[in-house]
């Protein structure tokens, strides 16, 4: 038996979800579902033109700006709950000077051990996003409008906590100098135990990210690999010793490449153990990025950053 993502339709418009494709998302009986081509390559560029214009990433065939080094988020770290200690989710390798992360958004994995200051930190986010993608594809209602397909009869909305304040809706990421993601899972659940926040409430964690531009080194591009393995305790040894690929091998474990190019959007479980080596391309691997919170029973699909 094969491990096969369910390939979309290109465009918007096209693209028909069969009745049940979360569901079998949410089981792990697919890894990803992919959406072709909901924004255009032309608009990509653009998006990423603007987004260096008005300082928010930089061309690195001019060097790293002090300032961007400076905020760049470190391979494998989160929170968890109210600590303000940095966790590392897996040994990085010999840190690369140019492995850079830029988040524009709030993320809530890495800022969310403090509340008041992640929904300050979300609040400012949402403005900035606002008009940013002005006259051109707006790529979050792009992802939302793909999430709203695949969810059919849940109302999707950006989280939101009891008093009404927002999470971030969504969040660009660049990744430079071959910054990469070793295998790891993402729950606000199980891992980073917000119990303190809506997005806690839901049995299953998604992640619904669009390519805005690939990094390319020798024709490899950086992609995400999804194992069919969702996180259990006794997974983890093999992610903090990094040596989760032995692991894989020996008990034979399926995976899926999600082979994207520049305005394909795909849906993953965060509850499997996914990775995305770094390939030190020229070019930053951009992506729009979010998570989503599922439960089959509850009307509403949250989705934040
Ligand atoms: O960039 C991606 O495609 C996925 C990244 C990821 O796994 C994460 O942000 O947790
Ligand atoms: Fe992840």
């Amino acid at each position: 038996m094969t491990w096969k993502t369910i390939e979309l339709g290109i465009g918007d418009s096209e693209s028909i979800v069969e009745a049940g494709t979360i569901e079998d998302l949410a089981d792990g009986s697919i890894p990803a579902v992919v959406f072709r081509k909901v924004i255009s390559p032309a608009d990509c560029i653009a998006i990423i033109n603007r987004l260096v214009e008005r300082d928010l990433l930089f061309n690195p065939a001019d060097g790293v700006p002090e300032r961007f080094r400076a905020a760049s988020i470190p391979e494998g770290h989160y929170r968890e709950g109210n600590s303000d200690k940095a966790l590392q989710a897996w040994r990085s390798e010999a840190d690369g000077d140019d492995k850079i992360r830029i988040d524009i958004g709030s993320s809530l994995g890495y800022r969310g051990s403090d509340r008041e200051a992640f929904l300050r930190h979300s609040a400012e986010t949402n403005k900035l996003l606002e008009g940013l993608f002005e006259g051109l594809t707006n790529p979050i209602d792009a992802l939302y409008s793909g999430l709203a397909k695949l969810a059919t009869h849940k109302v999707v909305k950006t989280a939101v906590e009891p008093d009404g304040r927002k999470y971030g809706k969504a969040i660009i990421r660049a990744h430079y100098g071959g910054y990469s993601y070793a295998p790891h899972f993402d729950s606000v659940r199980r891992r980073e135990k917000r119990t303190d926040y809506q997005a806690f409430r839901f049995e299953h964690q998604f992640a619904g990210v669009l390519v805005l531009q690939n990094t390319v080194l020798d024709g490899i591009s950086a992609q995400c690999r999804i194992h069919k393995c969702f996180w259990e305790p006794e997974v983890q040894p093999y992610l903090n010793n990094n040596t989760f690929h032995e692991y894989a091998d020996i008990n034979q474990i399926p995976n899926a490449d999600v082979v994207l190019e520049p305005g394909d959007l795909y849906f993953f479980n965060t509850g499997c153990i996914h990775e995305v080596p770094g390939v030190a391309g020229q070019d930053a691997r951009v992506v729009l990025a979010t998570f989503i919170g599922y439960s089959p029973d509850d009307p509403e699909v949250y989705v934040w950053s």
